[in-house]
């Protein structure tokens, strides 16, 4: 059975980037593999966080984790930084990776740009993430596109460290959709959907009411043109919308296109709302009842036992192997 891992920050309110892009494969996954989901809450501190919001966000991450579908009992779910190895594992990676390796990162580049004073830890994030992975001998990494590069590196560094000091660590493999795999903003479709966009009407988030995601898809920035054809070069807002609802009808963009000759976008637009709101409903329902109940954080803590336990094994053949300790 291969074993999967994957994370998302709680950095903010979860957009449907991150639901099409990741947090959709996880639960497609769940019932043919090992799957373990983390909340990397270690990842979110490379920026500046409010405390008592990234405790809220931690919680809200885990309960929507749940109301989309993923299921404790089937797979483990836990916070990072309960975990204290992956910061172990962290710093022993960081010794095999070189600053020219990380200061290729694009992920790097754009979040400096926005930083007055970007920390050591933001250079350093993509080694916390090959942390992340190698800790739990990861076969498959459901993520979205831009998570790419930082899928190489982690690999690189895996086949590295087999090299230096013989069988380590599994090489592990990105996954990637089809559809959803890089959802671009309303606002501006040529920058992905953020969750860090000060433009609310940027995105739609999982837990926006109907009427915020209907203001947010009808105020979409499209073209003049006013014909409904798929070109990400000549119409990048209305092949956005198009890649949005092909994800969450699971029709394809050409059948789309068919079904919309003849038809200006505020019709598109419509039934666009119609199609998020529909897929969203069952998620904002499931949301509340879960985020307020005692299982959750039972649910959280006994993932992290679980995870603790399979990334010790990690810890010392990683140690074994280096020579590290007594
Ligand atoms: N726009 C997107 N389209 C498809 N997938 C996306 N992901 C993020 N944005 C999109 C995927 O969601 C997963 C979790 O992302 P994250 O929270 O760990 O990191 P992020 O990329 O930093 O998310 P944001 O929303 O873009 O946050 P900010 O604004 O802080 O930069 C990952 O699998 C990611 O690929």
């Amino acid at each position: 059975m291969s074993r999967v891992f994957s994370g998302v920050q709680p950095t903010g309110n979860i957009h449907i980037g991150n639901y099409l892009g990741a947090l959709r494969q996880f639960v497609d996954l769940q019932d043919g593999s090992e799957c373990i989901y983390c909340i990397v809450d270690m990842h979110a501190i490379t920026v500046p966080q409010d405390p008592k919001e990234l405790k809220k966000h931690i919680l809200d991450v885990a309960a929507l984790y749940m109301a989309i579908g993923v299921d404790p009992k089937k797979s483990i779910v836990f916070v990072q930084s309960d975990v204290k190895q992956h910061a172990e594992l962290g710093w022993i990676l960081n010794c095999n990776t070189y600053m020219g390796e990380l200061s290729r990162m694009t992920q790097y580049k754009q979040k400096k740009q926005k930083s007055e004073n970007p920390s050591v830890g933001l250079f350093d994030y993509p080694v916390l993430m090959a942390s992340d992975i190698l800790l739990y001998d990861t076969d498959v990494v459901p993520v979205g596109n831009d998570q790419k590069q930082h899928i190489e590196l982690a690999r690189d560094i895996a086949i590295r460290v087999n090299g230096k000091y013989g069988k380590t660590f599994v090489v592990p493999e990105g996954r990637f959709m089809k559809s959803g795999a890089r959802v671009m903003s309303l606002d501006d479709p040529t920058s992905k959907m953020s969750k860090s966009n000060p433009n609310e009407k940027s995105r739609i988030c999982l837990l926006d009411e109907p009427g915020k995601v209907k203001k947010a898809i009808m105020s979409a920035t499209t073209d003049s043109e006013g014909v409904i054809r798929y070109s990400i070069k000549e119409k990048p807002g209305i092949s956005n919308l198009l890649d949005i609802y092909s994800a969450f009808s699971g029709k394809s963009v050409a059948k789309i296109v068919k079904e919309y000759e003849g038809h200006g976008y505020g019709d598109f637009k419509k039934d666009l709302v119609e199609v998020v709101n529909t897929s969203l409903d069952p998620i904002r329902a499931r949301f509340e009842e879960i985020r307020n109940s005692k299982e959750l954080v039972e649910a959280l803590k006994d993932g992290a036992e679980k995870a603790s336990e399979i990334a010790e094994r990690t810890m010392k053949r990683v140690k074994s192997n280096m020579g590290l300790g007594l």
